[in-house]
């Protein structure tokens, strides 16, 4: 469908569930009249200009007095064993262009010269023959662009093996000079045709639970004060809302103002309409809106699966990379075969599986009840909860990594990237890469998480999970930092670190929680932070934090408290200050997973305290996942009005269209593959993404960007435990009790979670906050002393809307005395502010 069209029935797309593409190009259309070539004479060498060899094309590039010298040495077995190219030049529809080079050779012979699509079929826009002499020929012509627009067009000079015409070669050099590329007559392109369908009402495409607070964002706003939520079946409007919070974005170059409609509660299709703009896409509000979210994040990671047959209609497939793998620098051989691609490639990657196992195995501690035993996976139907299935899957793998002496092989994969085809062809051997640290600390800590979640359904495997785990705790006791790096001559994804000190971190409170021997514990002084690959503390805090009959007045459980409040405060205050409520404000490669780690955090914030604050933090960065962002895209592939259809995913890309459930990396600010630099370089850092199969940097996929996305739908469910299984101390044996009784005696959740966290031990986070609000000033000294005069209004079951809270306590008890709040701490509190003393608590 054309996107004029779709502007013009973008009102009554309320109605309609159409799926539209959204391709966000480059805003600056090239200007008429300039040479679209950088470098064009080579006056100081071949700078943007590259050569592609395969199948045995031989040939080196440089400048040579002005001009490009292309020696060629085998010019291999096909036409385009030896190319030179120039990469990214847009071609607008209906654009006449005029392309003009100088070309020669030492050695008569045939090339072709062409302009192509880069990637997808490779169709030539314009193609030359070109019969070389040594004597230099002008090639000087014009061309219209015929195909659709293409800004990421490459100019190729295919230099390769000529059968048709002379055959191979001895070596020679081909020289290039002077060329240029214009756009000479514009008049008949339609720019608007290619700039992308940028909504002015955003909303979570997917959808809100009931109870959950529900934010849109708005742009393009010009007088307008107020927005309607209308039903989309009946068109009454339910509720009528003011824009608030007018905002200056600069990460996205645009005004934003939010509109609150949290008080809609009633299950239903909705869109937000607003005098002047288009009607939003249509959303549903619905205590289970994203059940079949929650099964296709899971249901994903079976499609990755490798090593067996995969059953599915349009993505399954016989057994692929069966055979055995060599030890890199060994004649070694085993058997490797098994868990889950990583990604668009099919590396099967230790570092990131660990993450990805630990997300599943907690999103589903944190709410059991989302997760069935029947997403269609071929363990459908065993009793066993699927995710725990699926997770088993990769755990049996990653157990096959482990080397004889308890130590972790980093990874297995080819030497290069396939080509985009089913996994089934990619043929070249296997290499597993030597063992490092960084990956035996995460295997250990997942083996000893999964040992606590078979035990139930299968001891024996369970036992074999702790075995495994205990084994490479021994390695790591014996061995020091063990870092990894690609060989020279292994491309596929690296996992490096800088350190493995965050790992043993997470090793050491996992066999802790998974024994209760304290001698893991025996050299943890710190709490350690991150949820990604190269940074995991976070899983050690989650490890104690969420831990059975945690205690809470140790220095671990303490450390790992002020850790996650302390971020999840941080969180909060940039999520207040970000029109669409983003915790993050630098957007690298994979940032939807920062933003999914970010509600993990958020969430489990709200576990530990019970404030809503944390849960509404969540629900941001779950409703900036699926939807509400500057770039209008629910980014989970199948979900939502609009999401990726062109992910950099090899099964997709063969297959021709996008698998279901999968998170995109999202924007990235940095510019890191050939399609982000054609399509976002004029954008700003918060819009760098490209729904183009070509941007592995901004549209790619992998199995560790899915999971936190289950792990957040965990959190920010209603049924999420609060503080999971506080059942055997003395002060949880009455939680549970109380629980019961209230979860029997009252309907709404809020209560139960008051009665459950009453028993939680609140830390200091951020010394003299009494407010919670993430700084330190007079209006927490104010506080204290209100709360002190007036606890009717104040204190902790105040009546005013700032009251004290129990984190508020903690944080402003500052004198050291744990006897409450007295007019001292106010006075500490106003002397830190004054300078007087230097440091809180006192
Ligand atoms: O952290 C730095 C930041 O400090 C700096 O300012 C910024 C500027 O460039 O870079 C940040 O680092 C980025 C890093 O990811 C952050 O985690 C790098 O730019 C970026 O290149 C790096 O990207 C990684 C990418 O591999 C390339 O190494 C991604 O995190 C990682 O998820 C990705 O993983 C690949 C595997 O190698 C292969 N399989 C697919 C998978 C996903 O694309
Ligand atoms: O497909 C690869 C993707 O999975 C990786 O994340 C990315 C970065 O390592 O690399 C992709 O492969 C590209 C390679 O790096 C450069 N040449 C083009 C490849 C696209 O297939
Ligand atoms: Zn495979």
């Amino acid at each position: 469908m054309k996107k004029q069209v779709l502007k013009k029935c973008a009102a009554s797309l309320a109605a309609c569930a159409l799926m539209v593409t959204a391709v966000p190009v480059s805003a600056i259309p090239a200007s008429a009249g300039s040479n679209l070539i950088s470098n064009s004479t080579f006056d100081s060498g071949v700078s943007d200009w590259g050569t592609y060899k395969e199948s045995g094309g031989v040939c080196t590039l440089k400048g040579e007095d002005g001009k490009l010298a292309l020696k060629i040495s085998d010019v291999g077995k096909l036409n385009y064993s030896v190319q030179v190219f120039y990469d990214i030049v847009p071609l607008y529809k209906n654009g006449v262009y005029r392309l003009k080079y100088d070309i020669w050779s030492t050695q008569d012979r045939f090339v072709e010269g062409m302009i192509q699509q880069n990637g997808g079929t490779y169709q030539a826009y314009t193609w030359k023959g070109l019969n070389l002499t040594t004597a230099p020929q002008t090639i000087d012509y014009e061309f219209t662009m015929k195909e659709d627009t293409d800004i990421m067009a490459k100019l190729v000079f295919n230099c390769g093996i000529q059968e048709k015409y002379e055959g191979a070669l001895p070596e020679h050099t081909i020289y290039i000079d002077n060329v240029s590329l214009e756009l000479v007559d514009d008049s008949n392109v339609d720019y608007a045709a290619d700039r992308p369908y940028a909504p002015s009402i955003n909303i979570n495409q997917v959808g809100y639970r009931t109870d959950a607070k529900k934010v849109a964002v708005f742009r393009d706003v010009t007088n307008q004060s107020e927005f309607k939520v209308v039903n989309a079946d009946t068109k009454q409007t339910v509720y009528t809302g003011k824009l608030e919070n007018r905002r200056d974005n600069s990460s996205a170059n645009e005004i934003n103002y939010t509109g609150d409609f949290s008080t809609v509660k009633e299950a239903g299709k909705y869109y937000i309409a607003c005098d002047g703009l288009d009607n939003s896409y249509t959303f549903e509000i619905g205590d289970n809106v994203y059940s079949k979210l929650i099964d296709d994040s899971v249901r994903m990671l079976y499609l990755q699966r490798c090593g067996v047959q995969v059953n599915d209609a349009e993505f399954g497939h016989a057994a692929c990379h069966t055979s055995m793998a060599t030890v890199y620098g060994t004649n070694q051989q085993i058997d490797v075969s098994g868990g889950w691609h990583d990604a668009g490639d099919y590396g099967r990657y230790v570092v990131p599986a660990a993450k990805a196992v630990a997300d599943l195995l907690y999103a589903y501690q944190a709410a059991p009840d989302l997760y069935s035993d029947n997403i269609n996976i071929p363990e459908s139907g065993n009793g066993v909860p699927d995710v725990l299935d699926e997770a088993r899957f990769e755990l049996e793998w990653m157990m096959k990594m482990q080397a004889s002496d308890g130590g972790a092989y980093h990874k297995v994969s080819c030497e290069n990237f396939p080509g985009y085809v089913m996994p089934t062809e990619e043929k070249a051997p296997l290499i597993v890469t030597p063992v490092s640290s960084t990956a035996t600390a995460d295997f250990c800590a997942s083996m000893a998480l999964a040992a606590e979640f078979y035990e139930k359904y299968d001891k024996t495997f369970a036992d074999k999970c702790m075995a495994a785990a205990e084994k490479s705790w021994a390695w790591l006791e014996a061995n020091p930092n063990f870092l990894f790096k690609n060989p020279s001559d292994i491309v596929t994804g690296e996992y490096g670190d800088k350190t493995d000190k965050d790992e043993r971190y997470w090793a050491a409170v996992q066999m802790y929680r998974a024994t209760g021997d304290q001698k893991y514990l025996s050299s943890v002084n710190t709490a350690y932070t991150g949820l990604d690959w190269s940074t995991v503390g976070d899983y050690g805090n989650i490890a104690i934090l969420t831990m059975k009959d945690a205690d809470k007045d140790s220095n671990v459980y303490k450390n790992a408290y002020t850790a996650v409040m302390s971020q999840a405060d941080s969180m909060l205050k940039k999520i207040d200050n970000s029109s669409y409520g983003s915790a993050i404000t630098k957007y690298n490669w994979g940032s939807n997973m920062t933003i999914a780690n970010a509600g993990v955090i958020l969430g489990l914030a709200d576990q530990l305290t019970g404030q809503d604050k944390y849960l509404n933090g969540a629900n941001a960065e779950l409703g900036y996942l699926l939807g509400v962002n500057p770039v209008s895209i629910c980014f989970v592939s199948g979900y939502g009005t609009v999401s990726p259809e062109n992910p950099h995913h090899r099964p997709s890309m063969a297959v021709g269209h996008a698998m279901k459930g999968m998170l995109a990396g999202g924007v990235n600010e940095n510019l890191e593959d050939s399609a982000a630099k054609a399509y976002c370089k004029d954008l700003p850092a918060a819009k760098r993404f490209v729904d183009n199969s070509e941007s592995y940097s901004t549209n790619e996929i992998t199995i560790y960007w899915n999971s936190p996305l289950t792990y957040l739908l965990s959190l920010t469910d209603g049924s999420a435990n609060p503080q999971p299984e506080v059942t055997t101390t003395t002060t949880t044996t009455t939680t549970t009790t109380t629980t019961t009784t209230t979860t029997t005696t009252t309907t709404t959740t809020p209560e139960i979670t008051t009665t459950t966290t009453s028993d939680v031990v609140y830390q200091m986070v951020t010394p003299g906050d009494t407010n919670c609000d993430g700084v330190v000033e007079l209006a927490d000294a104010i506080l204290v002393m209100q709360s002190l005069a007036n606890p009717d209004k104040y204190g902790l079951t105040g009546s005013a809307e700032k009251h004290l809270t129990k984190q508020g306590k903690a944080n402003a008890d500052v004198t050291g005395n744990s006897n409450g709040l007295t007019s001292d701490d106010a006075l500490t509190i106003q002397m830190y502010l004054l300078k007087l003393i230097n440091k809180l608590p006192e």
